[in-house]
C-alpha cells in the first residue's frame, strides 16, 4: 500500500455531516497530545499534513485524510481537563457520531503513551472497541522518551493489559525516531486489504 498520495480531504465538527463510508477507514484515536497527529504524519510521509502542537486540544474536529485504498480518520482527543463542559459535550457527541453510524471501519488504532499506564479513559476507549468488535490495535507512542528498564516495565504491562493470546497487537512506536512505522503500515494494508473485496 503507498502512502504518499494522502490528501486532506475536510475538517468535521459535527457527526451529522459526515458522509456515509465509500473506503474502509483508518481511525486514529488517543487521549489529547498524546502524539496522534504526528503519527499519522510520519506513517504517510509528511512532516505537516496533520496539525501537531505543544498545547494539547488541538485537534477539536474529526478530520479526513485520503489513500488510494482508505480514508485516514484522526478523531479528536479526549482526557483534556482543561476543556469547558460544552467542549466535553461537543467531543461524546463526535465520537458517539462517528461510531453509531455503521461505518466501515477496517482498524482503529489506539494510541496510548509509551511512558505512563493507560489512563481511565484510554481503559474505556478500548473496553469499548472491545465491545463493538471493531478490530483495533495499540501503539506505544513516544518510545524514544524510554530507557530499557522502562521499556521493559511498560512493554510487560500492556502485554499483560492487551496483549496475550486473545489479545491485540501493541506496536512500540516512536514518531520522532520512525520505530514501528513499518509494522503500523503492514497492519494498516493488511486490515483495508481485507476489507476492500466487500467494496
Ligand atoms: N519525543 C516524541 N515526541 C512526540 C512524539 N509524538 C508526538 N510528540 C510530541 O507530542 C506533542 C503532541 O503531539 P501531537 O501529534 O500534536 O498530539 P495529538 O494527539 O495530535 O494532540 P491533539 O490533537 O492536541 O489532541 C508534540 O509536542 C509532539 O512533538 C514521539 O514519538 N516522540
Ligand atoms: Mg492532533
Amino acid at each position: 500500500m503507498n502512502f504518499s498520495p494522502v490528501v486532506f480531504e475536510q475538517a468535521f465538527g459535527s457527526a451529522a455531516q459526515l458522509p456515509p463510508s465509500s473506503l474502509p477507514e483508518v481511525v486514529f484515536s488517543g487521549r489529547s497530545n498524546v502524539g496522534k497527529s504526528s503519527l499519522i504524519n510520519r506513517i504517510v510521509g509528511r512532516k505537516s499534513l496533520a496539525r501537531v502542537s505543544a498545547t494539547p486540544g488541538k485537534t477539536g474536529t474529526i478530520n479526513f485524510y485520503r489513500l488510494p485504498g482508505c480514508r485516514l480518520v484522526d478523531l479528536p482527543g479526549y482526557g483534556y481537563a482543561k476543556v469547558s463542559q460544552a467542549e466535553k459535550r461537543r467531543w461524546s457527541g463526535l465520537m458517539e457520531g462517528y461510531f453509531s453510524q455503521g461505518r466501515r471501519i477496517a482498524l482503529v488504532v489506539q494510541i496510548v503513551d509509551f511512558r505512563h499506564a493507560p489512563t481511565e479513559d484510554d481503559q474505556m476507549m478500548v473496553d469499548f472497541l472491545r465491545s463493538c468488535g471493531t478490530p483495533f490495535c495499540i501503539v506505544a507512542t513516544k518510545s524514544d522518551k524510554l530507557n530499557r528498564a522502562q521499556r521493559e516495565e511498560q512493554t510487560a504491562l500492556l502485554d499483560g493489559l492487551f496483549g496475550g493470546p486473545q489479545g491485540v497487537p501493541v506496536i512500540p512506536f516512536s514518531s520522532l525516531k520512525g520505530e514501528g512505522v513499518a509494522e503500523l503500515q503492514r497492519q494498516i494494508a493488511l486490515r483495508c486489504e481485507e476489507m476492500a473485496q466487500d467494496f
